[in-house]
């Protein structure tokens, strides 16, 4: 493992200066002007490919005396991609495609989905073992349909799923959470978006053609445009080719009208901070989990791996043939090459659309003032959980209060973070203390409010319900969560993935008393099967 100075500092000399919190600005370096091995002739430039929209899948429609069922049957494989022109980038994908196709479903439409494992032994770039674990990021699935890192599906065996789909409209993502080689998984392609609409989203934003997927990730490349992986230590992965739903650095056709654009950060350690350039007026209306109680205007967002933010971009005061790009201000420890302050680029046409759709030309005000989860408020008699969220410098591995998914498997899947009972609200106050990293936290089953960050009012980006929260170096954040619906045991790591698999990992029970018999155990109750037939 080559190590620069930087890394060096970081690996040694924090220990030995402290936890205390370093001024030394280690952000925003650029550590050399590409990561990839392409020789110059063939490494992606920006703004060459167009803009690509991710498919959607079909599903056979169904149902029972609770109502309709959607079922999907998807197989993990290898496939290739065209990612850097002229060549092909061998990759793992569902249905063997990258980018995956994203499913969309109503409100109330449950789904059954078929997860075939018919990958090979070892993946065929890295190495790395193949089993794996499909999470549906946003869901309140039961436990046994989590993607529990440890409910392993191997290659030759499949896994049904279910998905209840009761949830507010929200932006999900299904992605791979195989225990100890996500990151390479979701790198090499296990990852897409899925919708869930419901009437009051629809009424309130862009449908259709103007209501847009967009799948951010990073990438590099070897000299035969295979992928590069290098962690860095487990530090992370930071590529020099910024990908959109696969395309890189696309470029989109925009009519003179408002778009919604449904970011998702699927990048294993990249955060960024998108901002227009020249300015649009852009508003957030949703964050991971739906509509936020009111839209809010932002110039810029940062935006951690995970998290997934709708945002309504106006073009409507643009000339014919402007081009407004989407760079990206990156965030402190990130590392940065010569494109990685570029996106994607919208070009403005005067094609026709419908101005009698209310949401062409009007920004809503009012979203969901109603959301449960933004009404929770702290009480006095509300437990408060305290997280650390750390390194171990001697082992390289990462951890939650000293204690890692390892320590979880050692126990027999019986140590947990948090034990809440069904319906507790609680305060988890996660902290950072380290100076070199940050980290974005998800936490499963549940959305949570953001009370605040040092003590200061969150960000106007985050003020709607989330699952994963950006604990930025030095930062404190207050959330506040209710814990339910279901009873049972669920995961709450850091979303860097290479910091997820070495090994900051851990779990929380709901309402599971000691000794009690978990009937929704997520790696017994309903495991996977022999797919040989
Ligand atoms: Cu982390």
């Amino acid at each position: 493992m080559r190590l620069s100075r930087r890394d060096m500092f970081k690996l040694g000399g924090l220990a030995a200066v402290g936890a205390a919190g370093l001024a030394i600005p280690l952000g925003n370096t650029v550590s050399g002007s590409s990561a990839s091995l392409l020789p110059t002739s063939k490494l992606p430039r920006p703004y060459q490919a167009a803009f690509s929209r991710l498919e959607v899948l079909s599903p056979v429609i169904g149902g029972d005396a609770q109502g309709p069922i959607h079922y999907y049957d998807i197989t993990a494989k290898t496939g290739a991609a065209g990612i850097v022109p002229g060549m092909q980038t061998p990759v793992l994908g569902y249905d063997g495609l990258v980018p995956a196709k994203r499913i969309d479903v109503e409100q109330g439409t449950r789904i059954v989905m078929t997860m075939h494992n018919k990958l090979p032994q070892t993946h065929p770039t890295f190495g790395t073992p193949m089993p794996i674990s499909t999470h549906l990021h946003g869901s309140a699935s039961l436990p046994q349909y989590d993607g529990y890192a440890s409910d392993i599906t191997i290659p030759g065996q499949k896994k049904i799923y279910q998905y209840p789909n009761f949830q507010a409209a929200r932006t999900l993502w299904y992605h791979d959470h195989g225990v100890h080689y996500t990151a390479q998984n979701a790198y090499s392609g296990l990852a897409s978006q899925y919708h869930m609409h419901d009437p009051q989203e629809r009424a309130l934003l862009p449908q259709g053609e103007f209501d847009v997927a967009i799948t951010l990730s990073d990438m590099m490349f070897a000299a035969n445009g295979s992928q590069l992986y290098d962690d860095r230590a487990h530090s992370g992965l930071w590529g020099d080719v910024i990908l959109v739903n696969g395309r890189p650095w696309p470029v989109m056709k925009v009519k003179k009208r408002i778009y919604r654009f449904r970011f998702l950060n699927a990048s294993l350690s990249r955060s960024y901070r998108p901002v227009t350039s020249p300015a649009a007026p852009m508003y957030v209306v949703a964050t991971d989990g739906g509509l936020m109680p009111k839209s809010q205007n932002v110039t810029q967002w940062r935006h951690g791996s995970a998290e997934r933010y709708e945002v309504l971009i106006d073009f409507s005061k643009f000339n014919t043939g402007q081009r407004i790009e989407l760079k990206n201000l990156s965030n402190p420890n990130n590392r940065d090459y010569d494109n990685t302050n570029k996106i994607m680029a919208f070009d403005v046409v005067d094609d026709a659309f419908d101005k009698n759709d209310p949401t062409a030309l009007v920004i809503p005000q009012t979203l969901n003032p109603g959301n449960e989860v933004m009404a929770l408020t702290q009480t006095s008699t509300m437990k408060i959980r305290n997280i650390r969220v750390e390194r171990d410098d001697t082992t390289n591995e990462w951890n939650l209060n000293g204690e890692t998914w390892h320590d979880v498997v050692d126990s027999g899947y019986k140590k947990v973070l948090a034990n809440p009972e069904l319906g507790d609200t609680e305060i988890w106050d996660i902290e950072n203390k380290s100076g070199g990293w940050f980290h974005p936290v998800h936490i499963h089953l549940i959305d949570f409010k953001i009370l605040n960050r040092n003590g200061r009012a969150p960000f106007a980006w985050e003020l709607g319900p989330k699952d994963v929260v950006y604990v930025g170096e030095g930062e404190k954040v207050r959330l506040i969560m209710k814990f339910g619906p279901h009873r049972g045991k669920y995961m709450v790591h850091c979303h860097n993935l290479p910091h997820e698999d070495h090994d900051m990992m851990h779990q929380f029970s709901v309402g599971l008393n000691n000794g009690e018999i978990d009937h929704n155990d997520p790696i017994d109750a309903d495991p996977p099967k022999d797919d040989s037939a």
